[in-house]
């Protein structure tokens, strides 16, 4: 093959052949080493999914080697993550060493990880729909950055998800194409390795032609690539009619099954259902049982040929779906049977599909192993000359400074409040960060304070589009014209689809180069609805501010359903995001400026911060000591005396019932404390982590919940307050062995007003009067 010029169709074709085959000998060869080879010390299975990768490599080889372009990106479907290793290991960017620790600590991750992995990883995968739904939202970012001048048309991308068909029982594939087609979707392809088998069994033949309706309603293309060439032929000569006819209405479970069985079951059950119509028999008896087999088994999906005309041909914007049809199994004994999900080939299975190969033994890793030098050669200059092999490293966007922000002025203000003037303050303000920021919200925009930011900045569109309320002159508070330079992205009430833009935001950075500082709102208690995608967002370390706002009991007259309990404890949990819950304006403004620098930190994360629609009186600083303590996750409010005997703790809205509590007990117990506990979060992570370092680094730092319970006496009490789990603060009692009175919201709420609820709930200062005089008096 020359390698200098284009290779014909033809050498393209039998290189991307070879390719395929690589791909499915190396990623069975990697899982069958994980397995089988490897020794093990647990006695645990390790895993691996021979059958899925099968399935996919056709796809793979055709679209990597032919036609992904440097700045396509794509999602793989978590169990075709060897397959991806295995293109990386023939493009040079995967070691042998890594592919050998498959599944093992530092090897190759179980599913694509974009932070774990060593070879580039577009989109991190693993839960699936989100891998799927994320590259609909990465092309909407890609568009705004086009349009805000950050992004050169030419250089836009498509973005790919090679997905599994059991990921289109997943709501969030729907929730995602509804937004999409809102958004004008475009540049995007998604790939369904159709091979009608889910993990527990054969998918239902009831959806077939079900998902053309449901894709095109929503402007996609549909391009389904049923059959392969092998079978098209077939198809066209005397009697092809005919066995087109028996596939096409073949239920999916039967075709599996015969799969499996293989040339002989094909033979017969074709002979007795369609061996009677004309030419039939002599079709069928111009193939061998294993041509047999092959032919019935050539489905679109495992032609390369056919995927790359189909590739080919799909070169405008058009969001495109193509549904490959595949086997599960493909190629190996697992082939089509329902079980073959976790299934795996035995190590005489293994044997002999390497000597099927020709791969001698001892060089079952070699890149090119089996291919004679010739085909070697050519093949490591095709894959050398493929597009993707110019594929340059991410970009590191440069970053942006962060202004300080100052607390919004009032004697009375909420978090809530606060959190829209500093915001609609950035936005008139010509700093370079308020250009970055883009906001976002499922459809409580307004609920959530950002109304001033989007009236100064505007909704984006890609097409300009007039407010008709303002054209008619009807008075309104929102003024929203929608235009190509609008840096808010409404989104409809679909809180999954709200995270996921989040999440393809956060990376533009590296994905794009151009850093956005990505603002989203969302009523607290509904985080726990878009929970997996914002976990999907943190596991990609993309990076963001999460508003959950308004929080906690003290919604009120909302009632129950609307107030958010145990988002505290996710905050806590959640890897990746730094979750801080201010009581008072000027916390606020230096959370935010933390958020900003923290987001945009090599070893930064996202910030969650829990917010509050009640206005509760502010408090005049003397200083400014308390900011850096604030920042760390608490500090005193009230210092307390040396060796107090005890502290009032709280978080967030309640401070003032903290504050009246402590003015009440404060003479009756000497040297009374009062801390504010800005992140419970950033307390306990500090805590565990000082715990884990005396075991590693030696001498550790007291960490800053020690040293900030350092004055009070061994045996102090403590009454911990926060509107939410009272777990989020109880803990601290294990800092240094002090007795605590947990007092928070651990039921369900109710409508009410606040005296009402907070009396019943035990979050006013009677009730920490109560929890103190229980605690430290003996009463
Ligand atoms: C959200 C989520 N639920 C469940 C699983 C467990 N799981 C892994 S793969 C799979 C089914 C895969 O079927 P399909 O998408 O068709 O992939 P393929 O047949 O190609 O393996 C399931 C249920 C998961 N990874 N993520
Ligand atoms: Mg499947």
């Amino acid at each position: 093959m020359d390698t200098t010029t284009s290779p014909s169709r033809q050498d393209t074709i039998s290189a991307l052949e070879h390719l395929d085959t690589r791909l499915l000998w190396l990623s069975s060869w990697m899982i069958h080493n994980a397995n089988h080879l490897r020794p093990k010390r647990d006695g645990l299975k390790v895993g691996g999914h021979q059958a899925s990768c099968s399935s996919i490599t056709a796809i793979m080889a055709a679209l990597y080697f032919h036609a992904l372009r440097p700045q396509d990106k794509v999602a793989v479907k978590p169990h075709a993550g060897p397959v991806l290793h295995a293109i990386h290991y023939l493009l040079g960017n995967q070691t042998r060493e890594r592919m050998e620790r498959f599944r093992g600590l530092g090897g190759v991750q179980s599913y694509p990880s974009r932070t774990k992995d060593n070879i580039p990883v577009d989109f991190s995968t693993g839960s699936v729909g989100l891998g799927v739904a994320v590259t609909a939202f990465s092309s909407l970012v890609q568009d705004y950055l086009i349009a805000h001048g950050q992004l050169r048309e030419e250089d836009a991308g498509r973005m790919i998800a090679l997905m599994g068909d059991a990921e289109l029982d997943e709501g969030n594939i729907y929730e995602c194409l509804i937004e999409g087609y809102k958004h004008d979707l475009r540049n995007c392809w998604w790939i369904v390795d159709y091979n009608r088998q889910s993990l527990d069994a054969t998918t239902a033949d009831r959806m077939f032609r079900r998902f053309d309706d449901i894709f095109e309603t929503c402007g996609w293309r549909v391009i389904t690539l049923k059959y392969g060439k092998m079978q098209l032929a077939a198809f066209a000569r005397p009697g092809g009619k005919a066995l087109e006819e028996w596939i096409d209405s073949c239920p999916n479970a039967e075709f599996a099954a015969l799969t499996y069985q293989g040339g002989t079951a094909w033979r017969e059950r074709l002979l007795a259902d369609i061996g009677h119509k004309p030419n039939v028999k002599t079709l069928l008896d111009s193939y061998d049982d294993v041509e047999l087999a092959r032919l019935m088994t050539n489905l679109g999906g495992h032609c390369v040929e056919t995927l790359m005309d189909a590739f080919d041909a799909a070169q405008d914007d058009r969001p495109t779906l193509f549904i490959a049809y595949t086997v599960k199994g493909h190629g190996l004994p697992l082939a089509g049977h329902k079980d073959n999900h976790s299934g795996m080939m035995n190590p005489a299975q293994m044997e002999q599909f390497r000597l099927s190969l020709g791969i001698a033994e001892g060089n079952e890793w070699e890149p090119w192993g089996a291919l004679g030098d010739n085909v070697a050669t050519d093949l490591k200059a095709f894959v050398a000359n493929s597009p993707i092999a110019r594929t340059k490293a991410e970009p590191v966007a440069p970053a942006v400074p962060v202004p300080a922000i100052p607390a919004p002025e009032g004697a009375d203000q909420s978090t809530q409040a606060a959190f829209g003037r500093i915001l609609l303050e950035l936005a008139k303000s010509g700093e370079e960060l308020a250009d970055r920021i883009v906001t976002t919200a499922p459809d409580v925009t307004q609920t959530t304070n950002l109304g001033a930011f989007v009236n100064q900045r505007g909704l984006f569109r890609r097409q300009e589009l007039a407010d008709v309320f303002h054209k008619a002159k009807i008075p309104s508070a929102q003024k929203w014209a929608q235009h190509a330079a609008g840096q808010h992205i409404e989104l409809g009430i679909a809180e999954n689809n709200f995270f996921l833009m989040l999440a393809s935001l956060g990376l533009a950075a590296p994905h794009f180069g151009t850093r956005l500082l990505p603002v989203g709102t969302v009523y607290d208690p509904f985080i726990a609805r878009g929970l997996d995608a914002l976990n999907y967002g943190c596991y990609s370390d993309s990076r963001f501010l999460l508003v959950g706002t308004p929080s906690g009991l003290t919604l009120a007259a909302e009632g129950g359903a609307h107030q958010s309990i145990n988002t505290p404890l996710i905050g806590m949990g959640q890897p990746n995001l730094t979750y801080f819950e201010p009581a008072y304006a000027d916390e606020l403004a230096a959370m935010m400026a933390f958020a900003f620098d923290h987001m945009q930190q090599v070893d930064g994360g996202s910030v969650y911060l829990r917010l509050t629609t009640r206005a509760i009186p502010q408090i005049t600083r003397t200083d400014d000591t308390w900011r850096e303590d604030a920042l760390k996750g608490g500090y005193w409010l009230r210092r307390p005396a040396e060796g107090a005997d005890a502290a009032i703790v709280f978080t967030g809205v309640v401070a003032t019932e903290a504050l009246a509590a402590w003015e009440q007990l404060v003479d009756d117990i000497p040297g009374l404390g009062l801390l504010n506990v800005t992140s419970p979060d950033l307390l306990h992570r500090g805590w565990s982590e000082r715990h884990a370092t005396r075991w590693t680094t030696g001498s550790p730092a007291p960490c800053h919940a020690e040293t900030l319970l350092a004055p009070l006496a061994p045996g102090a009490g403590l009454v911990t307050l926060i509107d939410g789990s009272p777990g989020a603060l109880s803990w601290l009692g294990g800092v240094k062995g002090m007795r605590v009175s947990p007092l928070g919201t651990d039921r369900f709420g109710q409508t009410g007003d606040l005296p009402d609820l907070y009396r019943e709930y035990r979050l006013d200062s009677d009730a920490v009067i109560d929890a103190a005089a229980e605690l430290f008096l003996g009463q």
